[in-house]
């Protein structure tokens, strides 16, 4: 295992027996929800996991260590701090590590430090894109290219509109990320159940996913998948209101230069003030029902990983 790297020892006992564990990022935490919904969240969605027959595995950075499950205290601190927390994406890790440092971890360090971990199926809310100006901005989020380097399954409600979903897509299948809709032909919008574009396959059921994850890892292609989860029905927002707030989001980040690393949380939070009490309730309800569809999808995945024996006869086709 890496040395820097601590797995709590419940999750360490999960993988070495080759049940299933479930990564959950920290950003979503500091910089995705404000303060305290943030933890009562991060918390419900950890029960939530293990309710669906997994474990789960906060993942973060304290005090320079890699941590793949969070004690209460440690979740505790990220929520509090919150937007005065160290984002960390995967450039940001080397300098945390070596000045010991504490810090959320976006998509793509949860991803890394998943990976290192050997936890293959990780819940997020919605990931980072390709943002809208970015042929001229080039702002793309670290998570794409994340994803078509590092073998873990992103279970997401897709990505806010902040982004350029069309040109999200495009860069996805460069790097041939698989684009998977849960139930749905259609890419969800975080707070909507339809982007507009559609997805690259659309895939019913969680051990279907999981004989995805299975083949693209057996031909040896790496790298990882998105899972997009729509909002439930009753949970979705009217596009015109989602669209209005991240309209006027974008507007007051171009007049105030926000750039960079602090893009992303900055139209999180503007979204957030703008939109009010409803998205926050959705924007919990989408997270949670993310870890359910992420722990069934582990549960499936770890079942494939049996030996042959433990099937019964007749049933292999089944499985
Ligand atoms: N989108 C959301 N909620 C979030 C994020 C994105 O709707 O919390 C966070 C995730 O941690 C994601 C990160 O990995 O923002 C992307 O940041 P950037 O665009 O700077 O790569
Ligand atoms: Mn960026």
């Amino acid at each position: 295992m890496n040395p820097l790297l601590d797995l709590q020892p419940e999750v360490a006992d999960e993988l070495a027996a080759g049940r299933p564990v479930v990564a959950l990022e920290s950003t979503i935490i500091s910089h995705g929800m404000p303060w305290p919904q943030n933890v009562e969240t991060a918390l419900a969605v950890e029960a939530e996991v293990r309710e669906h027959g997994a474990v789960p595995a906060t993942i973060a950075i304290v005090d320079g260590r890699l941590k793949a499950g969070l004690s209460r205290d440690d979740i505790e601190r990220l929520g509090r701090d919150g937007q005065q927390t160290a984002k960390v994406s995967r450039r940001d890790m080397p300098m945390l590590v070596a000045r010991g440092g504490t810090g959320a971890t976006t998509v793509a360090a949860t991803m890394i430090v998943a990976a290192l971990a050997g936890i293959r199926v990780f819940a997020t809310g919605g990931i980072g894109g390709v943002h809208r100006g970015a042929p001229t901005s080039f702002d793309i989020s670290a998570d794409l290219q994340e994803l078509a380097r590092t073998p873990v399954a992103v279970v997401c409600a897709g990505a806010k509109s902040i982004l350029d979903l069309r040109l999200t897509l495009e860069y996805l299948e460069t790097h041939g990320v698989p684009v998977i809709g849960y139930r749905t032909d259609r890419l969800p919008a975080f707070f909507t159940r339809d982007s507009g574009f559609g997805v690259d396959a659309r895939v019913d059921e969680p051990r279907e996913i999981a004989r995805v994850m299975k083949a693209k890892w057996d031909i040896g292609l790496g790298g990882g998948l998105v899972i997009a989860n729509p909002i439930p029905v009753e949970h979705a927002l009217p596009r015109e209101v989602v669209d209005r707030a991240i309209e006027q989001a974008l507007a007051e980040a171009q007049a105030q230069g926000i750039a960079g690393k602090a893009a992303t949380p900055f139209l999180l939070a503007r979204v957030n003030a703008l939109t009010g009490g409803d998205s926050l309730a959705s924007n919990i309800q989408l997270v949670l029902n993310n870890a359910r569809l992420a722990a069934a999808v582990a549960v499936a995945f770890a079942g494939l990983s049996q030996p042959d024996t433990l099937v019964p006869s007749g049933c292999s086709g089944e499985n």
